[in-house]
């Protein structure tokens, strides 16, 4: 091999799913309801009306997904847990049935030398909450959030160190409780909606913002008051990213600028404490409302910051008049991967945890997904050949390779996903996987990306 680009020693290798999206037995062991079972439920919401009623069965198959795991020489997992089967009605009685099932899926891994970062929330909210108080829309939900948040850091500390609150808050929250077009190229947009799906003011929505924020807040504290000492704590937040066109200071520092503004109801606030006065300026007006103790708790120190990174979100260049940046269109015929949204450029490995440093001087990232979907077939012979994700894993994590190499301190990365599985609105067809699941088998076969990452980690090292 001619270059030697190795990450730094200790360097985390993981593989990351979601409950909703891989466990399945929706409704067994008690567990409770969730809006994405009634989002899934109704027909016209999921592409094909897929449900992750069954999903990848991991639910019952989890042992036999943890040494696929291992085969791929993961040392970290980072999955989520299912608020509903904790606390089927959201508060109350805690489900021990429920809880089982991650007692079992933790010593499992452990078992198998992987380290498990737990997902406090990944989209599936209680729908005892939605209909008792609009969800997000009341403070209520951010309460119930820490309550459980801080029950699960109490049961799984002895053996779990790593939590991360909340998943991508703009995805639940823009697409969830308004929609959001995103920017594909050539001046077009593609309009997203996710459950609860629906459809609330400018106004109501900041402040929907506001309690996500809130909740995750809560949550930090109430996870550090229950879990032992040493317990760690962060978000996974796809921070929206803007890549500078030029790499010279003057277009590096719009970049980051850009970053900052534009990031104002999520990531900057947990970061700073305060909302910028273009964000309280903003579409909507008077709101949030919020008091400076309620700032404070957003901004609860964290251990790590933890990004979710997949496509930039603006190309930038400096302008002279206000705000100093400019967006540059995302050309008509730039590359794309399979997803609609998903435009590639693997540079945004580099700029995402270079602005986390350069920003808000972050000691520690971890990215907490990244990965594409590919047409993925099972070929006559039994493999599959997802030669583009192998490109882009190689491309992306010469770039992530390339921050370690300055100094940035990226300590791990999980690629999304560890296998194929209910892509959201998107259904069963956008493969994420390492490893291909066939949904009427539910057989797993690893394809050649998972030889792949399996030599990268052998390695420590782009390969
Ligand atoms: C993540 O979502 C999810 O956490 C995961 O569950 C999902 O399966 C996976 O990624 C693959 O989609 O990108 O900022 O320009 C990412 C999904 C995030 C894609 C928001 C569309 C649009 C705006 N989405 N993105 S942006």
């Amino acid at each position: 091999m001619s270059a030697d680009r190795k990450f730094p020693d200790g360097f985390t290798w993981g593989v990351a799913t979601s409950a909703y999206q891989i466990e399945g037995a929706w409704n067994e062991d008690g567990e409770g309801v969730s809006i994405w079972d009634t989002f899934s439920h109704t027909p016209g919401n999921v592409k094909n009306d897929d449900t992750g009623d069954v999903a990848n069965d991991h639910y019952h198959r989890y042992a036999e997904d943890v040494a696929l795991m291992k085969d791929l020489g993961a040392n970290g997992y980072r999955f989520s847990i299912a608020w509903p089967r904790i606390f089927p009605e959201g508060t109350g009685t805690p489900n021990q049935r429920g809880m089982d099932f991650y007692n079992r899926l933790v010593d499992e891994l452990l078992a198998a030398g992987i380290e498990p970062f737990a997902t406090l929330y990944h989209w599936d909210l209680p729908q005892t909450l939605e209909d008792a108080h609009g969800g997000w829309r009341s403070k209520e939900t951010a309460k119930a959030f820490a309550d459980y948040a801080g029950f699960v850091a109490e049961q799984l500390g002895d053996r779990v160190r790593h939590y991360f609150t909340i998943n991508e808050f703009a995805s639940f929250v823009e697409a969830g409780y308004q929609g959001v077009d995103v920017q594909v190229g050539g001046g077009k947009t593609i309009h997203l909606g996710a459950a609860p799906a629906v459809s609330v003011s400018d106004a109501e929505l900041k402040q929907v913002r506001h309690h996500a924020v809130l909740g995750h807040g809560l949550a930090v504290q109430a996870i550090r008051a229950q879990g032992p000492e040493g317990t760690k704590v962060g978000f996974a937040e796809n921070i929206r990213v803007a890549v500078p066109v030029l790499d010279t200071p003057e277009h590096v520092r719009a970049a980051e600028a850009a970053t900052r503004e534009r990031n104002a109801g999520f990531m900057t606030v947990m970061m700073e404490g305060r909302y910028t006065d273009d964000y309280l300026a903003s579409a909507g007006g008077t709101t949030p409302t919020f008091t400076d103790d309620e700032l404070a708790i957003i901004a609860s120190p964290l251990d790590f910051v933890d990004i979710n990174v997949y496509r930039p979100g603006w190309y930038i260049e400096p302008a002279d008049e206000a705000p100093g940046y400019r967006d540059v269109p995302i050309n008509a015929s730039h590359p794309k991967m399979l997803s609609s949204w998903h435009v590639f450029d693997p540079e945004v490995l580099y700029w995402a945890p270079h602005h986390m440093q350069s920003i808000w001087g972050a000691q520690s990232i971890y990215i907490t997904e990244n990965g594409c979907a590919a047409s993925d077939v099972l070929t006559a012979d039994g493999r599959v050949y997802d030669s583009d994700r192998v490109m882009f894993l190689r491309a992306y994590l010469t770039q992530l390779q390339r921050a370690t190499s300055e100094g940035i301190p990226v300590h791990g990365y999980f690629h999304w996903s560890a296998q194929d599985n209910l892509e959201w609105m998107d259904g069963f067809g956008n493969r994420f996987g390492l490893i291909y699941v066939d949904f009427e088998t539910l057989e797993r076969t690893p394809k050649l990306s998972a030889d792949w990452f399996r030599e990268a980690v052998r390695r420590n090292a782009v390969v």
